[in-house]
């Protein structure tokens, strides 16, 4: 049924597209998430929940277990799972989120990046359960988007699982709203296992707290436009001054894998516990 109004014109939606993807696009633009129930094969789920809990196991190990991951904030996260297993590659290739991706961002989008996300029982806190943005520090907004999460939801997310909850229209504003607004406008993720959950990386978001008694897993592909990128890479010389390092760009080089990444964040953190 066509909803009645006066005074009021729609925006033009693209007649060949199917019905999930016009609600899909719209509502990223006007809230800056969308809930794609059952994207994903039951079977494909299982299997990317059994390696992802592999994965943790392992990367936890090699960084010198749980404890040493606390002090750093990586506990329950796998860095860049699709680098240590082709499978996860299936959740960049998927067409619905590829549908998406090169429609809003374009055929030059590449993955900035893909963490696993293992929100502990029993109400434990993890470091992606405080408000934050995808493109993090960022305090400003953009009229497009230019870059997307893509949350596969590997356990249900609900109320007592701790779906994730997110700040609708959030990426509109460059700063985060007071406490009084977000108490009244947050809203929680309520989605199957095998969902996708998209939203604009500058919409603000948190992991809810896991009030199950097993975990809550979900995958996280962030993808963006190569946007001011150096055209080639830069190494300050041997005795360089900390400014030439800095303007050389190396402090915000790609890491070359997991273990890299954690070691200069602990190099970076030492045993600081609130890093982001
Ligand atoms: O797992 C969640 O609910 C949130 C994950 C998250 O905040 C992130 O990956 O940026």
């Amino acid at each position: 049924m066509v909803e009645q109004s006066y005074g009021a014109t729609r925006a033009a939606q693209n007649p060949g597209d199917p019905g999930w993807l016009s609600e899909a696009l719209e509502s990223l633009e006007r809230v800056g998430f969308a809930v794609l129930p059952d994207a994903l094969e039951p079977s494909l789920v299982t299997q990317l929940g059994s390696a992802l809990d592999r994965l943790l196991q392992e990367q936890t190990a090699r960084a010198g277990g749980d404890d040493a991951l606390q002090a750093i904030g990586e506990s329950g996260q796998v860095r860049a799972p699709c680098c240590e297993d082709s499978l996860f590659w299936s959740l960049i290739e998927h067409p619905v989120v590829d549908c998406i991706v090169e429609r809003l961002l374009g055929p030059a989008a590449i993955v900035l990046q893909q963490n696993g996300v293992v929100m502990p029982a029993a109400g434990q806190r993890h470091q992606q359960q405080r408000w934050h943005r995808d493109l993090p520090y960022q305090s400003w907004v953009n009229s497009a988007p230019i870059a997307l999460g893509f949350l596969c939801t590997l356990d249900p997310f609900n109320g007592e699982s701790g779906g994730t909850t997110f700040l609708p229209a959030s990426h509109r504003f460059p700063h985060l709203p007071s406490d009084a607004f977000i108490r009244g406008w947050e809203h929680g993720v309520d989605a199957p296992a095998g969902s996708l959950v998209v939203f604009d990386a500058m919409t603000f978001h948190r992991g809810g707290t896991n009030r199950s008694n097993a975990p809550r897993r979900a995958v996280n592909t962030l993808f963006g436009i190569p946007l001011l990128a150096q055209q080639v890479t830069l190494d300050a010389p041997a005795g360089a001054s900390p400014l030439a390092v800095r303007r050389s760009g190396s402090t915000y080089r790609p890491a070359d894998s997991a273990d890299d990444y954690r070691a200069r964040r602990q190099a970076r953190l030492g045993k600081a516990k609130d890093g982001q």
